[in-house]
């Protein structure tokens, strides 16, 4: 099948199957019209987010896949556009074009954008290799491009995997000594090093060390335990670390991990340090494709839901991030023996995975999520650049009695009077620049603000058709 009839086969599906997405994933009743996982999220203070796949960059993808991915989510990463070969394909020669792409992306929709990765063995550049062996010179190749990559982005990349994969797949877990360009030139060193450099140049970046396997527990020589120890000795030194990613490319069949993350989470949480989830996908073996039945799907959502409890309960979990939005677009068909690990079919259209992580988002009320993160962080000033910001900026013009509907404070509680009040309306707190800040739902006439912090806002409360928008002191 030619590229064009594919695509237009995969839309004339999808058009369809994007109505029910967006249907079955949120509008459950009228007044459940902004529950997505991105607004579950941001609600609970933490990001969920897919990659975007090498082909939405390559302007090769349906349109279906951006739009639910900006609805869905507030985090994104780069499937290979960011790594090394793709931002330094010669020597001291940048190109940030497709990451610029992103950022762009990120910042008009209002995403959170994790860098993803700055040392790794794998997709180094060719020309790196010229300089095997000789130390000195790859100290000074990896740091230039850890500073020019990290400066480019300062600011605008909330978090690095600064060392991806850096650990060996032994039985008693060490660093990868082989097949790595950085290891055998450099020694361990190259590690400690490159989180000093990414710090210098975004010192306001968090930085993660990145690797897969690390769900197979805390037992004795696994790659967990092995990453937990230098964890420890990174922060004894004063090594610029401040989160651990967990992959976890895992299988239907792997039932013990989500308490594996759960147990990691805890082990860091001791050295100050958060947990991420950084590339999930829980794939079925790929002769089952075109056999599974709703109880398959039933399981993989019960995984699913599994791994987003554990995230949504460990205080010191702070992103959630699936390796591709849908079954169509994955490395999993593409590279591995698995199949369909995704939260979309390759219609677009969400499967009980989705619904599992909707249900465990919905079953952990905002008011019992920690986030691990600050308020500036959680709610950035707005950098839209040429873009739109779209229309998240609100202009700030109180009206403070509207079609007899009022609205005062009392204490965190927010009082709402009049036709609005019985109907579940939506509430939306902006900060003084008219940046949105919080979002609930009025219930009974009122609405809880008790996880908001002292200061002056713009309440706006709406329904759909009536509104009013009024300043708010917190104290
Ligand atoms: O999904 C990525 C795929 O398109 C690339 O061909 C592959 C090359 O190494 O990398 C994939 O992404 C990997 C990620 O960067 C690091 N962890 C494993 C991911 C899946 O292989």
């Amino acid at each position: 099948m030619g590229k064009e009839e594919k695509m237009r086969k995969i839309h004339s599906l999808s058009r369809i199957a994007l109505g029910a997405a967006i249907l079955g994933a949120g509008f459950m009743n009228a007044n459940a019209a902004d529950e997505t996982i991105r607004q579950l999220a941001k609600e609970r203070g933490r990001f969920i987010g897919t990659i975007l796949n090498s082909e939405w960059f390559n302007d090769d993808i349906e349109p279906e896949f951006q739009e639910i991915h900006k609805t869905q989510f507030n985090v994104v990463v780069a499937e290979n556009e960011m790594k090394f070969d793709a931002t330094e394909p010669k020597e001291d020669e940048f190109n940030f074009e497709k990451g610029d792409k992103m950022i762009k992306y990120a910042q008009a929709n209002g995403l959170r954008v994790r860098g993803h990765a700055l040392a790794w063995h794998s997709q180094v550049a060719n020309w790196v290799n010229n300089y095997s062996g000789q130390k000195e010179k790859l100290l000074a190749v990896l740091k230039n491009h850890i500073t020019k990559v990290v400066s480019h982005w300062k600011g605008k990349i909330a978090e690095w995997d600064v060392v991806n994969e850096a650990v060996n797949d032994d039985y008693n877990a060490d660093w990868r000594s082989t097949n790595s360009v950085w290891y055998e030139g450099i020694g361990a060193e190259f590690l400690d090093s490159a989180f000093v450099w990414a710090h210098k140049a975004d010192p306001d970046a968090e930085l993660c060390y990145n690797d897969y396997s690390l769900e197979w527990g805390l037992r004795e020589g696994s790659k967990a335990s092995f990453v937990v120890e230098q964890v420890k000795r990174w922060k004894a030194n004063g090594i610029p670390i401040t989160c651990v990613g967990t992959q976890t490319h895992i299988e239907i069949a792997h039932e013990t991990t989500p308490q594996n993350v759960r147990a990691l989470a805890k082990a860091l949480a001791e050295l100050n340090v958060t947990l991420n989830i950084t590339e999930l996908d829980i794939g079925f073996p790929k002769g089952s494709a075109g056999k599974l039945t709703e109880a398959d799907y039933a399981k993989q959502g019960h995984l699913y839901r599994q791994f987003m409890d554990v995230f949504l309960e460990e205080p010191n979990m702070g992103e959630f991030v699936i390796w591709g939005l849908t079954d169509a677009h994955s490395w999993l068909d593409e590279q591995q023996g698995k199949t369909e690990g995704l939260l979309y079919d390759k219609q677009y259209k969400p499967k009980p995975a989705y619904d599992s992580v909707m249900a465990s988002l919905k079953a952990h009320p905002a008011s019992e999520v920690k986030t691990p993160y600050s308020e500036t962080v959680l709610n950035p000033p707005k950098d839209c650049g040429d873009e739109s910001c779209g229309d998240s900026i609100i202009a700030i013009k109180p009206s403070a009695i509207a079609n007899n509907i009022s609205i005062h404070i009392a204490g965190r509680t927010l009082f709402i009077t009049g036709v609005i009040a019985g109907k579940n309306a939506k509430v939306d707190v902006f900060d003084m620049q008219g940046r949105p800040i919080f979002s609930t739902k009025c219930e009974k006439g009122r609405a809880d603000l008790s996880s908001i912090t002292e200061g002056l806002y713009v309440v706006r409360v709406h329904d759909g058709s009536t509104s009013i928008v009024k300043k708010i002191s917190i104290k």
